[in-house]
């Protein structure tokens, strides 16, 4: 498809941003600074010439990729290496094609006035013994500042909980080890405590919180105040620390006051250590909010922060990243600095048992890498790969390599780079945050797409890549649009993930209306009725392809109407869904769920309801009537 105009015309295109970033953000100082390896010219990708990643019709994916959804407010999967998008789960938006915010069980998990929209960036899925376990994928919304837990089984979301005292959850990370008993979540921007007015005009007392949640419960365990926002975080492979990079280590209110310091800081938390002291009763609380409180700023402690260790880190770092297969080090991508920063776990124990003073000693390699590094990755072999966002490019370094280079040898850490299309975001390698690391696919988050899809007005496709890396040099193999803006995404086994392929009866998703039936004298698998509590009117039915146990129900102007719709069928993919005319009401019943909505029955007159799910040949006439007698 491509001849050699195409390609200098393309590299006209792709230093458009590269260019007017640096001179209009990061200032000349950004510029300098290049090691010969830094230098080394990367070539143009090229699609695969082989088509031995190709997953033809009715063939199955190697992996899952679970991919925010961004400001769409969800998360979706994707196959792995087809990048065929196999389900979008509604998390903190509303979806007419489910019903999410619409159905009276998923606004239980949503709060009945909490906002319907969000900002998904980070979804981690739950391990054990820091392999993938299947149960769990936890999503942060930076919009509203909320966390949500869904069930890997039905894809749904089970829990959402509002973090207090902070605005913004940024970063979103999981406990590997034994077992993900907790998700930390890193609060973003900057605030009073308790959002006191009375210190709205004075930023020196603006701060943010780090947040621990029990990934069982999904209850607030306990919260440590930090200084400078909290970006991205991930833990190490013990139960003991959760590190989050730094920006605006200055408070600044300002894009030049942020910009102000060469160096921020990784801060890394000690769980054991905050945990005891709060057990010890040593903590506060804040504002309304019951949530135990650490202080881990620098300033409450005279002596060394027994919470907190600030690594200082050039400059507004940005990911944070463990390197697999054992967790030996922590790698932090520098964003505004061309450079990353390796953190070795086991000098960080030896800051916090007193034997290490220097909080820079943790530090065992600082490679340049190149312009506008914002998240690492890696592969089984001891390679890091980080994204470029300014220079629009992966490059691959080897972590020994640039411990070596740190400690004074001659030795050229870079070995490859590859353009990617363009101004790439996150990076992730398959199942790189976890045990089972193996080097095999790596997908790159493009933000800018421009001349690789066709035009479709001014909001142009996202640009997913997908990129082979299990040789020595990196392949470009799949350009995948997708709708804006995912920001992070991973990669699991398909043999990682059990998913149902029918409700069971007893799921807890739907019990409370199943406990909402019995209380009524229903069972909701026989019975085709209508139940009348004062102006609150339940109507419980049946489906089965394709009949509604319920032909037409009657009710009176301004009656409350709960519609109760039990799915007997039993056939994987045999769903109905019941949607009623002018009402606004759509939603998902797959085979053996039980879902309902609640509307108010406003008009008079007939109002017709049908099966929005493709069920049956009479699938059109899977239908009924609601008569709406006048007040
Ligand atoms: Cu780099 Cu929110 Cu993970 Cu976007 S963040 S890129
Ligand atoms: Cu039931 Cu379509």
């Amino acid at each position: 498809m491509s001849d050699k105009n195409d390609h200098i015309k393309d590299l006209g295109r792709r230093h458009f941003l590269r260019n007017s970033a640096i001179t209009g953000v990061a200032g000349a100082s950004l510029a300098g600074g290049f090691g010969a390896g830094a230098m080394m010219g990367s070539r143009p990708a090229e699609a695969a010439a082989n088509n031995e990643h190709h997953v033809g019709p009715g063939e199955l994916d190697e992996y899952y990729g679970f991919w925010s959804g961004g400001h769409s407010g969800e998360v979706r999967i994707l196959g792995i290496p087809s990048m065929r998008e196999l389900l979008r789960i509604p998390v903190f938006n509303v979806d007419s094609a489910t019903g999410w915010g619409i159905t009276n069980e998923s606004k239980r998990v949503l709060g009945e006035n909490a906002p319907r929209n969000g900002d998904t960036h980070h979804p981690k899925v739950s391990y054990t013994d820091a392999r993938y376990d299947g149960r769990y994928c936890f999503i942060n919304d930076k919009l509203n500042t909320r966390v949500a837990r869904i069930r890997l089984d039905i894809m749904r979301a089970d829990k959402i909980v509002t973090i207090p005292n902070v605005q913004s959850i940024h970063g979103l990370t999981l406990q590997r080890v034994p077992r993900t008993e907790r998700v930390y979540a890193a609060g973003e921007m900057i605030i009073p405590l308790g959002n006191n007015v009375q210190h709205m005009d004075d930023p020196s007392e603006y701060w943010t919180m780090m947040t621990c949640l029990d990934a069982d419960t999904m209850e607030i365990k306990w919260q440590a105040i930090v200084d400078g926002n909290l970006d991205n975080c991930d833990t190490d492979y013990s139960e003991k620390y959760v590190a989050a990079s730094c920006y605006n280590s200055s408070r600044g209110m300002t894009l030049p006051e942020m910009m102000g310091p060469e160096r921020d800081w990784t801060v890394i938390f000690n769980v054991p250590a905050i945990e005891q002291a709060i057990a010890n009763g040593e903590s506060t609380t804040v504002g309304d909010s019951a949530v135990p409180v650490v202080d881990a700023r620098e300033q409450a402690h005279s002596g060394r922060n027994p919470f907190a260790l600030y690594v200082p880190t050039p400059r507004s770092p940005h990911g944070v990243n463990t390197m697999p297969p054992e967790g030996k080090y922590c790698v932090v991508s520098g964003k505004l600095s061309p450079t990353c920063t390796v953190i070795e776990w086991s000098r960080v124990d030896a800051w916090f048992d007193g034997s290490l003073d220097d909080p820079r000693d943790t530090v065992v390699a600082e490679p340049e890498v190149g312009l506008g590094p914002l998240h690492t990755t890696f592969d089984n072999r001891g390679n890091a790969y980080t994204s470029l966002f300014l220079d629009s490019q992966v490059v691959k370094w080897n972590v020994e390599d640039a411990i070596r280079a740190y400690n004074g040898d001659e030795v050229n850490y870079i070995r490859d780079r590859i353009d990617v299309h363009y101004n790439i975001g996150h990076i992730k390698a398959s199942l790189a945050c976890s045990r089972d690391v193996d080097g095999k696919y790596l997908a790159a988050l493009s933000k800018f797409s421009k001349d690789r899809f066709l035009p479709v007005g001014p909001m142009h496709a996202e640009n997913d890549q997908l990129i082979d890396i299990s040789g020595q040099q990196m392949t470009l193999i799949h350009d995948g649009p997708t709708y804006a803006e995912p920001h992070d995404a991973l990669m699991i086994r398909a043999d990682q993930l059990n998913p149902s392929q029918t409700y069971t009866r007893d799921d807890p998703y739907f019990a409370e209306t199943v406990a909402m039936a019995r209380a009524d004298g229903v069972d909701l698998e026989t019975a085709n009725t209508v139940i009348r509590d004062g102006n609150k009117v339940r109507v419980y039915m049946t489906s089965v392809a394709p009949n509604f146990g319920l032909t037409e129900f009657r009710v009176k102007q301004g009656d409350e109407v709960t519609v109760v719709v039990t799915n007997l069928d039993n056939i994987a993919d045999v769903s109905h869904g019941f949607a009623m005319v002018n009402h606004g009401i759509n939603f998902e019943i797959h085979p053996q769920q039980t879902s309902s909505a609640t509307f108010i029955a406003d008009r008079p007159g007939v109002h017709w309801y049908y099966c929005s799910w493709f069920c049956h040949a009479l699938h059109m006439e899977m239908s009924g009537r609601m008569l709406v007698e006048p007040a």
